[in-house]
C-alpha cells in the first residue's frame, strides 16, 4: 500500500498555522489515542516554534486504557503537558482548563499589572484530520458552532469561537505532512480514518487491517469475525462475507462490501478498545 498524497490545502493549512501563531497564547495539539505516534506531526516542534502547548490524547474511549496511561506517562517524560480526553463525554476537560490556567497565569498577572483585566486566553487547536478538533471546540464552547463529521477534511478554514469563561478557541483544518515516514504510519492513519477514503482502496486497506489483526491475534477481531485459524487475510475476508451474507451472484463473497464494513466497525470501536502503537 503506497500513500503518496499531500493536497494543496494541507500546505495552505501549515502556512495558516504559522501565520496565525503570533495571535495565540497557547496550542492544543490533538492526537489520536489509538495511534499516539503516527498521529503526531514529526515536525510539530518546528511548526509551533516555542508556543506553549498541551497534548490532548483524544478518543481515549476507543483506545486501550493501559496504553492510554503509558502514553500520557511517555509524553510527560518527554516534558510535554498532556491530558487524556474523551470529547464525547467531556472527560479530561477539567484537567485541560486547569493546565491552561496554570500555563497562562504568568501572562495574566503581567496583564493585570498593566491594568488589563480579564484578558482572554487564545488557543489554537491543531491536529491530523478527523481527530476531533471541531468536536472539542463545540464541547468546550457549549454550542455547535464548528462543523464536525466522521470523515477527514470537514473543517476547511480557520474559525475563532468564544467559549464560556476565559478561553477563545481557533479551529483549524486537519493537517498531515508531505512525506509519511513509514508504511506503518501511512497504514495507521488510514485505518483510523485520517486519510480520506476517496484516495484509498477500502478493500485493500481492510485486507491490511485484517492481516495485522491475524498476525497479532487481535481478540476483538476474533470475537467479532471468528477465529481465522490458518486462514490468510484474503480467505478471512471471504469467510466474513459468507457468514455475514454479503454475497454476489453465484454465492461468491462480496469482499468489497466486507472491506467497507470491517473498516467501519474497526473505526467505530466495535473491535473493542485498541491501541495500535506502544510507547
Ligand atoms: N469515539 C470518539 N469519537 C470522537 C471523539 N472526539 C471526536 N470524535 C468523533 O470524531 C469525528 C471527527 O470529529 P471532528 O471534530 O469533525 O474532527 P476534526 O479534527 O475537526 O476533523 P477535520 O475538520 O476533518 O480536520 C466525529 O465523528 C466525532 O464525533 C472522542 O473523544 N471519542
Ligand atoms: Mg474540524
Amino acid at each position: 500500500m503506497n500513500i503518496n498524497w499531500y493536497p494543496g490545502h494541507m500546505k495552505k493549512t501549515r502556512e495558516l498555522i504559522q501565520r496565525e501563531l503570533t495571535m495565540v497564547d497557547l496550542v492544543y495539539e490533538m492526537v489520536d489515542a489509538r495511534i499516539p505516534r503516527s498521529s503526531r506531526n514529526p515536525d510539530i516542534d518546528d511548526l509551533l516554534a516555542k508556543k506553549p502547548r498541551i497534548i490532548l490524547l483524544n478518543k481515549a474511549d476507543l483506545a486501550d486504557p493501559q496504553m492510554n496511561q503509558a502514553w500520557i506517562h511517555q509524553y510527560r517524560k518527554e516534558g510535554h503537558a498532556s491530558v487524556l480526553v474523551n470529547t464525547h463525554k467531556k472527560q479530561g476537560f477539567k484537567e485541560i482548563f486547569s493546565l491552561t490556567d496554570s500555563i497562562m497565569r504568568e501572562k495574566r498577572e503581567r496583564d493585570a499589572q498593566k491594568g488589563m483585566k480579564n484578558t482572554r486566553t487564545r488557543v489554537m487547536v491543531v491536529g491530523i484530520p478527523n481527530v476531533g478538533k471541531s468536536t472539542l471546540i463545540n464541547a468546550i464552547a457549549g454550542k455547535k458552532t464548528a462543523q464536525t463529521g466522521d470523515k477527514p477534511g470537514v473543517t476547511k478554514s480557520k474559525q475563532w469561537i468564544k467559549a464560556e469563561g476565559f478561553i477563545e478557541l481557533m479551529d483549524t483544518p486537519g493537517v498531515l505532512w508531505p512525506k509519511l515516514d513509514t508504511e506503518e504510519v501511512a497504514k495507521h492513519l488510514a485505518f483510523t480514518g485520517a486519510i480520506t477514503d476517496r484516495i484509498l482502496d477500502e478493500e485493500t486497506l481492510a485486507w491490511e487491517l485484517l492481516k495485522d489483526g491475524i498476525e497479532q491475534k487481535h481478540p476483538g477481531m476474533i470475537e467479532r469475525y471468528g477465529d481465522p485459524e490458518s486462514m490468510d487475510a484474503a480467505q478471512y475476508m471471504e469467510e466474513i462475507g459468507k457468514s455475514r451474507g454479503f454475497l454476489l451472484r453465484g454465492g461468491v463473497a462480496d469482499t468489497e462490501k466486507v472491506g467497507r464494513v470491517v473498516l467501519d466497525e474497526f473505526r467505530g470501536g466495535l473491535w473493542g478498545p485498541i491501541t495500535l502503537e506502544r510507547p
